[in-house]
């Protein structure tokens, strides 16, 4: 196994990543990092390195001194953070790529994971069943920031023979790590409130259906792809990947399977505008064909993991 370093480590994949890798190849071998100084408990397992992925000298010393091989480069701002601080959002979601393709391109790095995302579609792009090549008009800062990413990875694949790969997720549940200024994290918030009090005030009304995936089935996936023979993989922008797609008020009414007193209201708010910009399912029969891909969990199976695992004592 490559030595691997995950950058934004303490993020709601980030996390998950390093857990999964460590499982795999050995704690010592995965080193987790992100710019905040204390390691998480969660992480405590295996080596941990405080590193600011905007210090590009910083970030260069460490990977060439510590000869890292395989590095997920997963900081970065999500779409409703990103909207309200732009300038940041492109600086770091944009800054942190080159510092690490240049790194592969200078024959450092192997092979690199960048994480893309259901949000480089835009309102022009067809809704249902969005295909892997369409009409990409993003009108998200997350948005354009996440396709300018993937031209560029193509870019330094096609130049400089760089091997990076890439996934479109979409919106992702976990119950191991908390999501941050996300769209879709109404889908994980829910599962908080209704073990905790029986009610939850979605901030999308509740027939914004958006393609989801639950967490396990985004890590194998991302572990399968980086694991995929390079000669098999025709993609090099980013993969459409697709888990369930379902609205907010179907899965209340999953979540009453288990707790038939749920009960859900609707307060849409500036987060509604980037949701209705996105697609409502994807079409992933490229990664299917590809690496294989086939997503594990549907709603019903996601539904009763998170019930079964999410501890409402971790809300603020
Ligand atoms: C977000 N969870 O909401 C992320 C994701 C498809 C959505 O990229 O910004």
């Amino acid at each position: 196994m490559a030595k691997t370093l995950i950058i934004g480590a303490c993020g709601q994949i980030g996390t998950e990543l390093v857990l999964e890798l460590r499982k795999k190849w050995g704690n010592d071998q995965v080193t987790a990092a992100d710019v905040k100084e204390e390691c998480p408990s969660v992480l405590a397992n295996g080596p941990y390195v405080q590193l600011d992925i905007l210090n590009r000298s910083a970030v260069r010393e460490f990977i060439i001194d510590q000869q890292i091989e395989h590095v997920y480069l997963l900081a970065a701002l999500l779409s409703a953070t990103a909207e309200k601080n732009p300038a940041f959002a492109w600086e770091l979601n944009m800054e942190g790529l080159f510092t690490i393709l240049d790194l592969a391109k200078e024959g450092y790095v192997k092979r690199i994971f960048w994480p893309s995302s259901i949000a480089v579609f835009g309102p022009t792009t067809p809704r249902e069943m969005t295909p892997q090549y369409t009409v990409m008009e993003p009108s998200t800062v997350y948005g354009i920031s996440k396709q300018a990413g993937e031209r560029w990875c193509e870019y330094y694949h096609t130049k400089f023979g760089v091997d990076v790969r890439s996934i479109r997720y979409p919106g992702l549940i976990s119950h191991t790590s908390l999501p941050g200024g996300g769209t879709t994290d109404y889908a994980v918030d829910i599962f908080y409130r209704a073990k905790q009090s029986g009610k939850y005030t979605c901030f999308l009304k509740g027939d914004s259906a958006l393609p989801m995936m639950y967490m396990e089935d985004a890590i194998r996936g991302t572990i399968e792809l980086m694991e995929a023979p390079a000669e098999k993989l025709s993609i090099r922008s980013a993969y459409n990947l697709a888990g369930c797609s379902f609205t907010p008020e179907e899965l209340a009414l999953e979540i009453r399977k288990h707790i038939p007193e749920f009960e859900i209201s609707y307060d849409p708010d500036f987060r509604q505008a980037i949701a209705d910009s996105w697609p409502k399912s994807i079409d992933d029969s490229v990664a299917q064909k590809d690496w294989g891909w086939k997503p594990v969990y549907d709603i019903q199976a996601m539904t009763k993991v998170m019930l079964e695992n999410v501890d409402p004592s971790r809300l603020q």
